[in-house]
């Protein structure tokens, strides 16, 4: 069988690094995006062992360099069969009235638009080819809102609205679109949300088993692998202890 492509966005951390994992024991093609090019040069040392791989390195943020980046990409890894929108992040945890503009216009900015930057730029070979799956890593904060959480609570119901949307668009190509959304995993997500307080981060993840980055791998590898006919349109999955972003049984 031919081998497939797949484009991971926020591949150098948590969630995106299992995933990329999961994809090369696979022997999936693969091109790994992210920032922090140490990182990437680790993964094409590591992973590029197993498989055929490129790492591009860009800012989803920045329009101009998502372009340029994924239209470098040399054949055959340019046709991508499979798109993970899985680079973003929280920044901050504050009340609306004394939350920061920068924190809010980073997370709009990464987890919403940055997300429709890449798959613009990738739409329009899956659309030609009439073939492709899309993954959108949205989250449990995109089915409820949490006190404090609000805009980031906001991008990924948009995450929610645009796996919809792209769901009905695509359909006369026979593209395949489906979210996952997790609730509490233990990745480098609280690190970054509290700006590097690691104390405060830590508390997010003790007196419970949060999921790990590679439970999510696991699921993201059976959404893809399921027959042509199946698409896994929408999976929420929280740790046990977990029943809602507020209700987390925890034994302190
Ligand atoms: P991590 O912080 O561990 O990973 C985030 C990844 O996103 C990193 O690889 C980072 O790479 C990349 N990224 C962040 N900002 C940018 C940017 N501006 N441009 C390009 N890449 C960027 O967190 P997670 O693995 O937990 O998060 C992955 C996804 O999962 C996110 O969308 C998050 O919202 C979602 N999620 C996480 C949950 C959790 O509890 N951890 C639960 C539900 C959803 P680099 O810094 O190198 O650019
Ligand atoms: C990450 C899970 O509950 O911190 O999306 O928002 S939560």
């Amino acid at each position: 069988m031919e081998k497939k492509t797949v484009l991971i966005t926020g591949a150098t951390s948590g969630i995106g690094l299992a995933t990329a994992r999961a994809f090369a024991n696979g022997h999936y093609r693969l091109v790994l995006c992210g920032r922090r090019e140490e990182r990437l040069k680790a993964l094409k040392t590591e992973l590029g062992k197993q498989t055929e791989l490129v790492t591009l390195n860009f800012d989803v943020r920045d329009k101009e360099k998502v372009f340029d980046a994924i239209s470098s990409l040399p054949d055959p890894l340019s046709n991508v069969d499979i798109l993970i929108n899985n680079a973003g992040n929280a920044h901050g945890l504050d009340p609306i009235d004394s939350g920061s503009v920068e924190d809010w216009e980073a997370m709009i900015d990464i987890n919403v638009k940055g997300l429709l930057y890449v798959s613009k730029a990738i739409l329009p070979q899956m659309v030609s080819r009439k073939s492709g799956h899309i993954i959108n890593i949205g989250s449990t904060a995109g089915k409820e809102v949490y006190p404090k959480g609000n805009v980031y609570c906001a991008s990924k119901h948009a995450v929610d609205a645009i796996n919809q949307g792209m769901r009905l668009d695509l359909n006369a190509y026979g593209i395949r679109v489906g979210a996952v959304n997790p609730g509490l995993v233990e990745t480098e997500f609280s690190q970054v949300r509290f700006k590097g307080d690691t104390k405060r981060a830590e508390t997010v993840y003790q007196g419970y088993q949060a999921l790990k980055p590679e439970d999510i791998a696991d699921i993201i590898l059976f959404v893809v692998t399921r027959p042509y006919h199946v698409n896994i349109a929408d999976l929420v999955v929280m740790p046990t202890a977990q029943a809602s972003s507020t209700i987390v049984k925890k034994q302190l």
